[in-house]
């Protein structure tokens, strides 16, 4: 069995993309809202005579793997291993009452109520007083594991709590188990078109950068702009009318869950590739000074939710792996010409066609432009469909996970909305307790410093698309 995979959900965003994402575990393993298992249906079954039978096999014999992520109780339901952290009750209150297979041991809320208030600062704070409740929070999930590989944070970068708590979590994750296991990230950026989004945001997001940067070992990036723009741009009218969803972000959280459920696929269901949490980010993370990722859905038909009748458009796997190409479906948009360091495709279906992959690899492989240091090659997982979830026709999904450029414009756009505020010195008093002077430079010169390493992260990337990137190293060492 793979490792399991811990799941840490902190703040507003964090607990409703992770309410979204165990949505998306819950149809795919046909779990009640409860964890109750619905019994299994055999792929076999379901794919020879289409039928809506169940089989009766039992759990022990089902072709999905559930134990990485949930554990099962005495009372034969699935439990997420997963922990959900805000500072105010009101969104994991929600999360639990819709999905009540969380388990309510594993929640933290604070003792007063009240948020981080758009402050990273009182969130790192919280954390660092209440570190031993956290690390006992983790330590007890961790008890429930055999082989435990990898912690997953879902968060915002830019609000209190998601971020700074977040980073502390980083943190203690990175002193405790180091290299030992995986700490990715899902982590959300904000909007810079909608006014209402709040004006410090760009200090919590530089502060939660360096820790990323610091103590994480991978992180999908996701912005509120392209998750818009994208569910307009498919559905037409706006993503949360047509997807139904009763909140704002439902829709954005569907796109980002699909693509968190959808890179474990291989790990859920099993395969003799990729079958690891470390085996598919090692794929796309060279080297740790690279790890910002970013990802793609193509066609939208096999999300929960969205009519397949309005956007379903029939594809093949060529067409499927064409279609992720296009850096309009990103999930993290940027209009400029990108650079490729690694790129993974997983094309999901049953009984997929081989020749069709490999003709749409070759052609894909022509377009991508590479760093001139990388393979020039696209790794491939086939995936498989859940028997609940099957189309009764024969439908393909795409997911794409690349490692890219698009990351020097994004954090160059954020150092730029940091610059802005940092040249006034504007509301540092949120980040003060006494606001005197020597108080205000101090807390200037440790933005400076998460500034600092944001641009070495630039840095390195436009350093990776030339051609001496590693040449220069092995310059320095023949020279020694
Ligand atoms: N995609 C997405 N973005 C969200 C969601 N909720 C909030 N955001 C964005 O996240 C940022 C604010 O972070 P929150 O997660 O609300 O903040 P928090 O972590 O709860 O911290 P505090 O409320 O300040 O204690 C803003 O940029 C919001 O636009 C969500 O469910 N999905
Ligand atoms: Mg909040």
């Amino acid at each position: 069995m793979p490792g399991e995979v811990i799941t840490l959900q902190v703040g507003q965003c964090g607990n409703q993309v992770g309410l979204e994402y165990w949505n998306q575990m819950a149809l795919d393993f046909g779990l009640a809202p409860d964890g109750t298992p619905q019994p299994y249906k055999s792929d076999e079954l379901a794919f020879e005579t289409d039928s809506q039978e169940f089989s009766q096999k039992p759990p022990s014999q089902r072709e999905d793997v559930l134990e990485s992520f949930f554990t099962l109780s005495e009372q034969n339901k699935y439990t997420p291993r997963s922990i959900l952290i805000d500072l105010e009750p009101s969104v994991v209150t929600k999360a639990t009452a819709k999905l009540p297979m969380f388990n309510p041991r594993n929640v933290h809320l604070s003792e007063t109520g009240s948020g981080a208030a758009n402050n990273w600062q009182h969130g790192y704070a919280y954390g660092r007083n209440h570190e031993e409740e956290l690390t006992n929070l983790i330590d007890r999930e961790l008890d429930k594991c055999d082989n435990c590989s990898a912690f997953q944070l879902m968060h915002s970068v830019a609000g209190g709590t998601g971020s700074g708590v977040g980073s502390l979590l980083l943190e203690l994750l990175n002193d405790r188990y180091g290299s030992k296991k995986i700490a990715s990230t899902f982590s959300v950026f904000p909007s810079n078109e909608k006014t209402s989004d709040v004006v410090v945001q760009p200090y919590n997001t530089m502060l939660t950068l360096r820790r990323l940067i610091d103590f994480g070992d991978a992180t999908f990036v996701f912005d509120n702009d392209s998750l818009n723009t994208l569910g307009n741009m498919f559905i037409g009218s706006g993503l949360e009318k047509n997807l139904n969803c009763s909140t704002a972000f439902e829709g954005a959280n569907k796109l980002i869950s699909y693509v968190a459920a959808g890179i474990t696929n291989p790990l859920r269901f099993p395969s003799y590739m990729y079958s690891s949490y470390e085996s598919i980010i090692s794929t796309v993370v060279p080297t740790p000074e690279l790890k910002f990722l970013s990802s793609s859905i193509a066609p939208y038909s096999n999300i929960p939710g969205v009519v397949p009748a309005q956007n379903y458009v029939s594809l093949n796997e060529y067409d499927i792996i064409l279609e992720l190409l296009n850096d309009k479906y990103k999930l993290n948009s940027c209009k400029e010409p990108l650079k490729y360091i690694s790129v993974l495709d997983y094309v999901i279906g049953s009984n997929l066609d081989q020749k069709e992959i490999r003709r749409g690899i070759i052609k894909a492989q022509q377009r991508v432009s590479f760093v001139p240091w990388a393979p020039h090659s696209i790794g491939v997982v086939n995936g498989k469909q859940s028997t609940f979830t099957k189309p009764k026709s024969k439908r393909l999904s795409g997911i794409q996970i690349s490692n890219n450029t698009s990351i020097v414009h994004l954090f160059g756009k954020t150092v730029k909305q940091y610059d802005l505020l940092a040249k006034r010195a504007a509301y540092i008093n949120f980040y003060t307790a006494s606001n005197d002077a020597s108080e205000r430079q101090e807390v200037l010169d440790a933005f400076e410093e998460c500034k600092e390493s944001v641009r070495q992260t630039i840095d390195e990337y436009k350093a990776c698309t030339k051609e001496s990137y590693f040449g220069d190293d092995i310059m320095d060492e023949d020279m020694l």
